[in-house]
């Protein structure tokens, strides 16, 4: 049973590399926090990211909502994980067919390849989309990995029945394939990591579709990592709330693999 075992036992039976050494970092930093920094500018999300940074096991942006993006960011970003150790992740939602994956994952101003450790893929193209991810690596050495997006949190979310159920199937062929995102426990390889967004300690939902639940909930649904945006970046006291999410989901995983 994947939710009773604890992560480093769970990382000798990852397939890739990059899953082993994520969840290894979880286990270290007793971190189960992957924080959506989802602000406009980069500078906000640096300063957000030395604070942070001890306390999370992942860092996701959307590189595409920054104004004044620019190489430098990504370089304080690649210092900041190196010195924290911690996975950058870039939520680009891949989900077109084969040959355009490649190109937006290496190519345009981003250039995401090169510096996301971790991307998040939209499975609604099919198989070639998997292909077409790992052709855009063949001149990076460092390791790569892939979430599919297998159920979103939104409310009225079509990623239901079979498209769930085949892209769990999606997973097992691709060594590049870490986890899935999704709300509840759906897959049994404890060699894959559940990812769930929508957590937050207090408010249900906001006008736009989330729909949330509280750390405990999400951990005893399968979560391994637990996705917080506005629940942390909306907060007063930001450093405070990264520190109560942290602890809240980590005692919840405690209590789970107990
Ligand atoms: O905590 P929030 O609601 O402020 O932010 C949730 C974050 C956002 C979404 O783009 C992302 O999680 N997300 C995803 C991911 C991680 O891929 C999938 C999904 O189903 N729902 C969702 O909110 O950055």
């Amino acid at each position: 049973d994947r939710l009773k075992m604890d992560f480093l036992s769970r990382s000798k039976l990852a397939k890739s590399q990059i899953a082993a050494k994520l969840l290894q970092l979880m286990d270290m930093k007793e971190t189960t926090l992957c924080l959506a920094a989802d602000l406009t500018k980069a500078d906000e999300i640096v300063d957000l990211v030395k604070l942070a940074g001890p306390h999370i096991a992942v860092l996701k942006i959307h590189v595409d909502i920054i104004e004044d993006f620019n190489q430098d960011f990504i370089n304080q970003l690649k210092n900041l994980s190196e010195k924290h150790k911690f996975l950058i992740m870039e939520d680009r939602k891949f989900g077109d067919i084969g040959n355009t994956v490649s190109l937006q994952y290496s190519k345009g101003v981003y250039k995401i390849a090169e510096w996301a450790d971790l991307i998040t893929v939209h499975p609604v193209a099919g198989p070639g989309i998997l292909d077409g991810l790992k052709n855009a690596l063949k001149n990076i050495t460092d390791e790569r990995g892939i979430f599919l997006i297998t159920e979103m949190s939104s409310k009225g979310a079509l990623t239901t029945g079979d498209y769930t159920k085949q892209t769990l199937t999606m997973a097992e062929t691709s060594d590049l394939v870490v986890g899935h995102v999704c709300q509840s426990n759906i897959f049994l390889n404890p060699g894959l990591v559940q990812l769930t967004p929508g957590v937050k300690i207090s408010k249900a939902s906001d006008d736009l579709g989330q729909q949330y639940n509280t750390p405990e909930a999400v951990v005893n649904s399968g979560a391994d990592l637990a996705v917080v945006g506005r629940g942390i970046t909306e907060a007063a006291d930001k450093l405070r709330e990264v520190i109560n999410y942290k602890n809240q989901l980590w005692t919840a995983y405690k209590n789970r693999i107990n």
